[in-house]
């Protein structure tokens, strides 16, 4: 029997009522939405690459890819199809199931789209799911994307339609509908969230959540991002976001679209151990790995591991021990202490 029912008629005040209930009742209410849905032990791993980096037109404020913005990024043209694919067998090997490619750009330039196609084609044919984030699309690009076999597309919507503004003046907060209304319309899989840290209020939060939620079908990914403060950006110095509301609006996202994959996203570098066990139990089943999102820090293979094996999460994944050097293995460490018998204590020794 599902008890969290989907629904899609929410409004802003339910949603600020979730979000201010007793940390405890919210978790458990998340927790039992997630089970209802998913393997709680199981984190959905992809990886991301920068297919075209820097000197976009949009002016987000908390991008280090915006043209209008000094952040001392080298821009780059659009990658060699055969490089993307050697990251995409790199990602294979450690373990990632999906691929997602992004590219500051707009919209997709006419003259790129064959690349693309080959991408989408080459990645999928080595048994990885395709995700791109590549802009705005019109209804003949999003067709196009779908019969090239893309799987997923990601367009946030960032956050409220009130506080849009503040962020983005570039293009609207109907301009993201309207691309995501022609990637659901082409059949692909909708990733759609936001970030968290931008300077936005509770209700904002909650009201970017009402928006993905009461869309005629829910987003079949919602990554919440927290911000990434990167130098030279107008976000540089946000105010940090507290840990236990950046869980907060984790646990509300589950609530309101229960069968959607809630992801961990981008500032996981910034995040303890214990602010990440709290955002899977909160709901959160995606996260990326590798050392590096588009064009800032992710924890890395090695921290990853360790965190998902001392929560028990991915059991029969199958690491890649190519990416540890002797030192850096966890397990080789794990069995060093082992034989230094560190482990355990002596219960019948003096003291104990
Ligand atoms: N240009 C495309 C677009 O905006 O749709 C795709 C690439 S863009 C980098 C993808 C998403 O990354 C943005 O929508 C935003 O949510 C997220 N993002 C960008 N910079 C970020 C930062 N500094 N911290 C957290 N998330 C960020
Ligand atoms: C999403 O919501 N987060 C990812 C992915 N979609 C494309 C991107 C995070 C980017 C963080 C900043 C950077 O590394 O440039
Ligand atoms: Fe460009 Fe996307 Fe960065 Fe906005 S978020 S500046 S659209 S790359």
């Amino acid at each position: 029997m599902t008890l969290t029912p989907i629904r899609h008629n929410w409004t802003v005040p339910e949603a600020e009522a979730l979000l201010q209930l007793p940390f405890n009742d919210l978790i458990f209410q998340a927790q039992q939405a997630h089970r209802e849905h998913f393997d709680p032990n199981e984190v959905q791993i992809s990886t991301l690459l920068s297919i075209k980096t820097g000197a976009c037109p949009e002016d987000c404020k908390y991008c280090p890819q915006s043209g209008h913005y000094n952040t001392g990024l080298k821009k780059e043209k659009l990658v060699a199809v055969e490089k993307v694919l050697a990251e995409a067998r790199r990602a294979k090997a450690s373990g990632a199931t999906r691929f997602c490619m992004g590219a500051a750009w707009k919209n997709p330039p006419a003259r790129d789209m064959p690349y693309i196609v080959a991408m989408i084609k080459g990645v999928k044919e080595l048994g990885l799911e395709t995700c791109m984030t590549l802009g705005m699309l019109n209804a003949e690009q999003a067709s196009d994307l779908a019969q090239a076999g893309l799987d997923y597309y990601n367009h946030n919507l960032d956050t409220s339609p009130e506080f849009y503004g503040n962020i983005i003046t570039t293009r609207t907060f109907s301009d993201r509908l309207q691309t995501l209304a022609h990637v659901r319309e082409a059949g692909m899989n909708v990733c759609s969230g936001g970030i968290i840290g931008l300077g936005e209020k509770p209700r904002d939060r909650v009201a970017m959540l009402v928006q993905l939620a009461n869309m005629p079908e829910h987003p079949e990914s919602v990554p919440i991002n927290m911000l990434v403060k990167v130098a030279g950006t107008p976000l540089a110095d946000a105010e940090d976001v507290d840990g236990i509301d950046f869980v907060r609006t984790i646990a509300v996202a589950k609530i309101m679209m229960p069968a959607a994959t809630v992801r961990l996203s981008a500032g996981r570098e910034q995040m303890s151990d214990e602010l990440q066990a709290l955002a899977f139990l909160a709901g959160a089943s995606s996260i990326f790995l590798g050392e590096k999102l588009l064009t800032t820090a992710n924890p890395g293979v090695n921290r990853d591991r360790e965190l998902l094996t001392k929560l028990g999460i991915n059991r029969d994944h199958q690491w890649n021990e190519d990416h540890f050097t002797p030192d850096s293995c966890p397990i080789r460490a794990f069995h060093e202490r082992e034989k230094r018998n560190e482990h355990y204590y002596d219960a019948m020794a003096e003291g104990n």
